[in-house]
């Protein structure tokens, strides 16, 4: 069927929302539209690159880098792996597999998306196989030490530039610091600064770091709320000074009223999105 291409690239613009700037560089790198030309030389646009135009920013949306999204809106088959395909490499203790799928990951999707899609809940995943005995402890702590240590391979650099400050850390006795990690790489990717302390941390060297950093905010997250209630009075006394946030299973709303705190109640991204469009220190 012949398609008649009768579109100026500054109406492609307004009915796409797109810049005819990056509508131009769409074309050119990936081919996503394909002009005629009018008796005049102008390069025009048909009902057909508008379509594609549509999926592209649908795609980019969804935090498909732009290269798969042109892919994906070239009608071309994008072959990513799932959190299941990873989770399977994990417990079948293959180091090789499992950074292949975060390799291909990392360069197909936003790292936001990663994480809120395929990291963290390939550790829940992981969790609940362990909790029902389909998995080992060893299973379980390699790929918690693998993805972990990915992603603090990803934070290198993380308090560079000028952005507000944020100090993350787990109160004394709680060692699960990945999804602090993921709160810190995406609130990183809205550019802030991120000071890590991490896991097992006695609220009264928090207090001392926050003193000497002066940090936008100070946040703390445990799994077990036993570790936010044993330390209630000094988590006050911080955030009398700073402001704090609390998270993870073991925050609730009444703990951080009390203490005077904010508490985030969504996933580490979601969470950190907030924050960045809230916050204007
Ligand atoms: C990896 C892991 C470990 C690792 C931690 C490594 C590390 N450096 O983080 C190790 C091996 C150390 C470990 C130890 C233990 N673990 Co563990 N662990 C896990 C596992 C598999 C993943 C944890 C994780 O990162 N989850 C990812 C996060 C994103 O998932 P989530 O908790 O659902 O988070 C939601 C919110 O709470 C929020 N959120 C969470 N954190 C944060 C942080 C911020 C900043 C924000 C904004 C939001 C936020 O976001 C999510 C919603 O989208 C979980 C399984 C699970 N379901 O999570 C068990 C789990 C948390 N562990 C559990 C247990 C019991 C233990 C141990 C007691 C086991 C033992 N007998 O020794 C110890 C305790 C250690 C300690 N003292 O803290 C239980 C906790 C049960 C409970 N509710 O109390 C879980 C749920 C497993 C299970 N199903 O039973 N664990």
């Amino acid at each position: 069927m012949e398609v008649s291409a009768d579109l100026r690239i500054g109406e492609l613009a307004r009915r796409t929302g797109v810049s005819p700037e990056l509508l131009r560089a769409w074309e050119r790198r990936y081919g996503l539209l394909r002009p005629e030309r009018s008796s005049g030389g102008y390069r025009l646009y048909s009902a057909e690159d508008e379509r594609r135009v549509g999926k592209m920013t649908g795609a980019l949306g969804r935090g498909i880098s732009a290269a798969e999204a042109a892919k994906l809106a070239l009608g071309n088959a994008v072959d990513l792996p799932s959190a299941g395909t990873l989770v399977e490499a994990l417990v079948a203790f293959d180091d090789v597999g499992a950074h292949a799928a975060l390799d291909r990951l990392l360069s197909s999707l936003t790292l936001e998306s990663v994480l809120r899609d395929s990291v963290l809940p390939a550790l829940r995943d992981l969790g609940e196989r362990w909790q029902s005995g389909q998995i080992t402890i060893a299973q379980e702590h390699f790929a918690s030490n693998l993805l972990r240590g990915r992603m603090l391979g990803l934070a290198r650099g993380w308090d560079r530039g000028s952005g507000p400050r944020a100090l993350l850390a787990c109160p004394a006795g709680e060692q699960h610091d990945i999804s602090l990690i993921a709160f810190g790489l995406a609130l990183r990717e809205h550019g802030w600064r991120i000071t890590y302390i991490g896991t097992d941390t006695p609220v009264a060297t928090i207090a001392e770091t926050a003193r000497a950093l002066r940090p936008d905010l100070v946040v703390m997250a445990a799994v077990d709320p036993l570790r936010f209630s044993a330390c209630v009075e000094e988590l006050r006394d911080v955030s009398a000074q700073f402001p704090v946030a609390l998270a993870g299973a073991g925050a609730g709303k009444e703990l951080a009223a009390q203490i005077g705190a904010t508490y985030l109640a969504e996933g580490s991204v979601e969470a950190a999105a907030a924050i960045a469009s809230l916050e204007r220190p």
